[in-house]
Parts: C-alpha cells; sequence; structure tokens
C-alpha cells in the first residue's frame, strides 16, 4: 500500500477520532439529559421560512471574515438545516448554543470537524453524509462564529399590512350553502405543496383543493364548526368558511414571520368570537377577531426560563388549545417552559396567569373530561398537567424519552379509570396516564402502565370515545417495515400486545416512495380511521382508511393533487376535541 493509500485508509478513522474528542469536549460543558436521536434531528430540522428573510446584521472583527455572498448562503443553509435544533438567535434548543462567545473559542478548523463529522450527542454528520461540501463545512464553520443576525420584529403594523378579508361577514352566506356533511369531512394538509385538500368523509372524494400558507401545519376548527382555520410554517393563517356553497378561503393574515399554533375560543357565549396565533418569530402570540382576522392584541412571550430564571430572548410559541371551563387560552411556550392561561374576556386588561412547567413545551390534549390539559416537555421527559378549572399546575410527570403526544388518546383502563396515552418519539414505550383524581385517586398524574410499541420515532396517537383500538403511528422509525405501518392495540386486551397494520402495503403505491405512515385521525362515527402515506413532493402519496371493526382496509385514496399529505383534521372530532 502507498503512502498515499495508507493516508486515505486511515484519515477517516483518524477523523472521526477527532471528532469524537470535539464531540466529547463539548459534550462536558453541559450534558443533556439524554443525546439526540436520529428520529428527532429529522423532526426537528425542517426547513424554516426564515431563510429568506432580510435580517440586520452587524460586522464581527474578531471572527473570520465573510463577504456579503458567502454571509447570505450561509444564513441561508443554517435557517434551512441547523435553525429548528440551535434556534434563530442561535441561543441553542434542541442543539447546543452557538453564539460566538462559545465558537470564537473553538475557532474555525475545531468547527469544521464537529460539523464534518457530527458528534455522539447527536449533531448529524453534515459533511460525511454528503449533506454539505467541504466548501460548505468551511462556511458554516466561519458563519457560527459570526454575530447571529436577527430577523425583523413584525409588529402590528405588519400584520395590518398582510390582513385581507377577502369576503366580509356581511356578504358571507347566512346558512349553509352546500349539502356536504360537514361534520365528517376531513382538511388534509398538503405539506409542500402550501395547500389543503377538504375531503368528503362519506364519499372519499376531493371537494376542494384550497391554497394556504408555505409548509402548511395545522387546521382546527371554530366553535360552531363553521369556520376552519389553517397556519402555514410562514405564519400564513388563512381562514375558510365551510357555509359557502363551495368551502373557501374568506380572510388571511401573517402574524409573524415562522409559526404553527392556532384556535379559536371556545368558551360558552364567546363560540367563534376571537381566534389566536403563536409564533416561532417573533417570539409572540396574537388575539384576532374570530370571524375576520383582524390582529387585536399582540404579546410578546421573551422572558425568563421556568428552571435556571435566565432571559431567553425568543421562547417559541408552542400548541395552543382553547379552554372549555374558562373564557381562556392556553398558551405552551417552549423555550421557557412556561404555560401562559390567557384569559380573553377583556383584552384591554388582558389577564395572564402564568404556570411554570418544564422545557421544551411542545404539544399536547385535553383528557375525556376536558378540565385537564396535558402537553409534552419533550427535553425534560415530562408531561405537564395543567388544571384549567382551578388555573394551576395539577402535576408533573415523568414518562419516557421525548414525548410526543399530537393531542394524545383518551380511554378508560380497567384499573387506572380514565387515562390519556402519549407515544414517545425518542423509544418504543407508550405511557398511560391516570386522569381522574376525583374516582381513581392512586392513579391520577401517575403512569398507570406502560405499553411496548413497535419502535421509537412515534408521532400520534389516537383512539375515539366509540373504538376499542388504540393506534400508533412511527413515521420517523429508522426501519421502514416501522415507519411504513402502524401498530394497533385493543384496549380491553392490552396486555395481548399490538397487531402491525401494513398501512404502505394496503396503499399500493408504485415505484420509488419514502411512504411514512402519519397521523391516525378517525371520522365522526369513530368507525374509520385514516392514516396518511407520506411521500416526497414527486412521489406518489395516498390516504389509506381502515374498518376500526375488523382492522382491514376499507378505502384507498389516491389523487395527483395529494402531494405530501401529513395532518389530517376531521371537522367534528377537531371541533369537540375529540381523541
Ligand atoms: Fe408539527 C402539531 C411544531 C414537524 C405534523 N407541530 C404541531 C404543534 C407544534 C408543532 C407546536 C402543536 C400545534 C397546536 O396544537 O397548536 N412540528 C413542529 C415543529 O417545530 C417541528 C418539529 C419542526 C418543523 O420544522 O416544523 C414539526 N410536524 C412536523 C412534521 O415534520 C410533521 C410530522 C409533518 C408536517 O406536516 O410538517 C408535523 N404537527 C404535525 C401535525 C400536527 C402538528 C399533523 C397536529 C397534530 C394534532 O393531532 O393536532
Amino acid at each position: 500500500m502507498t503512502a498515499l493509500a495508507r493516508l486515505k485508509r486511515h484519515l477517516p478513522v483518524a477523523m472521526a477520532a477527532l471528532a469524537l474528542a470535539v464531540g466529547s469536549a463539548l459534550a462536558q460543558e453541559k450534558k443533556p439529559e439524554h443525546p439526540t436521536t436520529e428520529a428527532e434531528i429529522k423532526y426537528q430540522a425542517g426547513g424554516s421560512p426564515l431563510a429568506g428573510v432580510e435580517m440586520y446584521q452587524d460586522i464581527n472583527p474578531k471572527a473570520p471574515p465573510m463577504s456579503k455572498a458567502e454571509f447570505d448562503k450561509a444564513r441561508q443553509i443554517y435557517f434551512e438545516r441547523c435553525a429548528g435544533c440551535h434556534g434563530v438567535l442561535r441561543k441553542g434548543a434542541t442543539g447546543k448554543p452557538l453564539t460566538p462567545d462559545i465558537t470564537l473559542a473553538r475557532g474555525t478548523e475545531y468547527l469544521k470537524v464537529f460539523i464534518k463529522y457530527g458528534s455522539p450527542m447527536g449533531m448529524p454528520n453534515w459533511g460525511t453524509s454528503g449533506e454539505l461540501t467541504d466548501a460548505e463545512v468551511d462556511l458554516m464553520a466561519r458563519y457560527v462564529q459570526q454575530t447571529p443576525p436577527t430577523p425583523p420584529e413584525f409588529g402590528m403594523k405588519e400584520m395590518k399590512a398582510t390582513w385581507k378579508v377577502l369576503v366580509p361577514p356581511d356578504r358571507r352566506p347566512t346558512r349553509k350553502m352546500n349539502g356536504y356533511n360537514l361534520d365528517n369531512l376531513f382538511s388534509t394538509t398538503l405539506r409542500d405543496a402550501g395547500q389543503i385538500a377538504l375531503i368528503d368523509g362519506d364519499t372519499k372524494k376531493i371537494i376542494s383543493v384550497i391554497r394556504t400558507g408555505y409548509a402548511v401545519h395545522i387546521s382546527r376548527v371554530s366553535a360552531s364548526g363553521r369556520y376552519l382555520f389553517v397556519i402555514g410554517r410562514d405564519a400564513k393563517i388563512n381562514m375558510i368558511d365551510l357555509w359557502m356553497e363551495k368551502p373557501d378561503n374568506v380572510a388571511e393574515i401573517r402574524v409573524g414571520l415562522e409559526a404553527r399554533s392556532v384556535d379559536t375560543s371556545k368558551y360558552h357565549g364567546f363560540e367563534d368570537k376571537l381566534a389566536i396565533a403563536g409564533s416561532y418569530w417573533p417570539p409572540q402570540f396574537v388575539i384576532m377577531k374570530g370571524d375576520t382576522l383582524e390582529p387585536l392584541k399582540i404579546v410578546a412571550t421573551r422572558g425568563m426560563t421556568v428552571d435556571t430564571q435566565e432571559y431567553h430572548p425568543e421562547p417559541r410559541v408552542a400548541s395552543i388549545v382553547a379552554s372549555h371551563f374558562k373564557p381562556e387560552f392556553v398558551v405552551n411556550v417552549k423555550e421557557t417552559g412556561k404555560i401562559l392561561l390567557v384569559n380573553y374576556q377583556d383584552i384591554d386588561n388582558l389577564n395572564i396567569t402564568e404556570i411554570g412547567a418544564a422545557r421544551f413545551l411542545h404539544d399536547g390534549g385535553w383528557d375525556a373530561s376536558k378540565r385537564y390539559f396535558l402537553v409534552a416537555a419533550n427535553q425534560s421527559n415530562k408531561i405537564a398537567v395543567v388544571d384549567a378549572k382551578e388555573g394551576k399546575r395539577a402535576a408533573l410527570v415523568d414518562v419516557d424519552k421525548i414525548p410526543h403526544p399530537g393531542r394524545g388518546a383518551n380511554f378508560v383502563h380497567p384499573k387506572c379509570g380514565p387515562v390519556w396515552a402519549t407515544g414517545h418519539l425518542g423509544s418504543e414505550k407508550i405511557a398511560l396516564i391516570g386522569t381522574d383524581p376525583a374516582g381513581h385517586k392512586a392513579y391520577a398524574w401517575k403512569v398507570c402502565e406502560m405499553l411496548d410499541g413497535q419502535g421509537g420515532g412515534n408521532l400520534f396517537i389516537k383512539t375515539h370515545p366509540k373504538s376499542r383500538h388504540l393506534y400508533v403511528d412511527t413515521p420517523l422509525n429508522p426501519d421502514a417495515k416501522v415507519s411504513h405501518s402502524v401498530a394497533v392495540f385493543d384496549i380491553d386486551n392490552l396486555k395481548a400486545g399490538f397487531k402491525v397494520l401494513p398501512i404502505f402495503d394496503w396503499a399500493g403505491i408504485k415505484g420509488e416512495a419514502a411512504g411514512r405512515v402519519v397521523q391516525p385521525e378517525y371520522n365522526k362515527a369513530g368507525d374509520e380511521v385514516w392514516f396518511a402515506v407520506w411521500s416526497a413532493k414527486n412521489q406518489e402519496s395516498a390516504l389509506v382508511v381502515v374498518d376500526d371493526r375488523t382492522l382491514k382496509p376499507k378505502a384507498v385514496i389516491k389523487d395527483p393533487r395529494l402531494v405530501t399529505p401529513t395532518g389530517h383534521f376531521n371537522i367534528y372530532n377537531t371541533q369537540h376535541d375529540v381523541y
């Protein structure tokens, strides 16, 4: 073997060893409770719409020089790949902080190794995986030593400039003008098309495809069931009137530069009156008029973290739900780990109760009585429980690695009584938490049973009051057999373990397709369950409908318009928080 060949052969090993050393040096700074899993990176590292936004930048004379073109390219890469984990201002979230006080001390060569080879704590190997070229790795190593650029703020003036009432309330129908069974309509996210498909749950036919925001995220339904609210990652909200002959947009607004959550007031007397949306950037939420989306009140979420009580400049707003017990929105703030009960009765004298929970709050749902809201603090491996009646934290429950409930699943357990279930992104466990302190005190706010599912990479779990099944997806599991199927448990015989439903195979998709099976969602009757088979933009996707009684496929919905379907929301179940 020549010297060059020997060098080529041993170089990767040497560099990997160096990467390990770098990784462990960084790990010593502050060890996270668990290393970031591959599933988590896949999940968090989605592109941010901030990639295309002009930002203020000061020049750091201590950092290695970069031309404007280099800086802009690096900034784009950062917001497409890195911001989801390291934060917009690089203060750290799932990933480590990358502020110049840390990165300048490390230097370019050290950072290059780290970016190229990754670390055992979960940093992806951007270089050796082929995602970034050596030149791009060098660019990113220099970029993270610069002062983080700050995206602009987005206040009332900016919101008003984007706000459009396409059909004013007095020109909208006064009764339902179409023959659709609205209760059994589904709003399906067409993620990469920036659209939703409205699908008739009875006939399984697409009624219409409606343009919405970029990388559209979730749909929510007004208290009356008339209006559908859809939010994109670009913080654009579309309000769709389901009473129109052909349901369509009647109002729209951008509430920030990046967002994920929207909901509407549901308390008695306030039905359809107000809407609320939370944004990732700027870190804030806004209360709007429920029939026009006119922005009324913006509240910033910047502030102190729950544990170390340090200032955090970008606490993103994660899930928001509307209380049924009081005129309140429950707003979950990720980085500070705080739950805000926002009383909307008098928004000029806004009353906010701040409840300390744990970092990083993400997604959650109501228990069956709708008195308690349970939300995942995913980096703390806990579920926080809020008593919406008393306006207090009821508990912090330890669960397994990275709980990810979606909105969770409620059913009655033979021993523990009413329970709420969550799966986990970081493990195969499914935690059943007792939710009935009055009738089953001994099991309340404790994990009453931990089930074993197919594997980690779970995102959503679902059941229905009329069903005896519990469905658990695993779209982020690295094994295609697992990400292509779902596990289903018999609620009356949990000990029997789960059956596997090969949803992807049932879809009969031809050719290459990622085909991750995601988000179980019941129809109104609770006798069928819908799944998205989520492929890439240029591949075939499908929706598969399963008969809940026989656990056999009942329908496969395919259409060239079904581009990257992910979430789907049954109107009645979403309106009434049935899960
Ligand atoms: Fe989601 C809900 C944030 C990636 C599909 N997602 C939520 C909520 C938040 C959130 C805060 C709760 C909203 C609420 O209840 O008010 N999601 C994020 C991210 O920050 C993250 C990790 C990365 C990103 O870049 O956005 C992310 N989410 C995804 C996906 O990759 C998924 C699987 C596919 C997609 O469409 O992008 C996805 N998220 C969903 C769905 C819900 C959701 C289907 C609603 C679940 C429900 O049952 O209500």
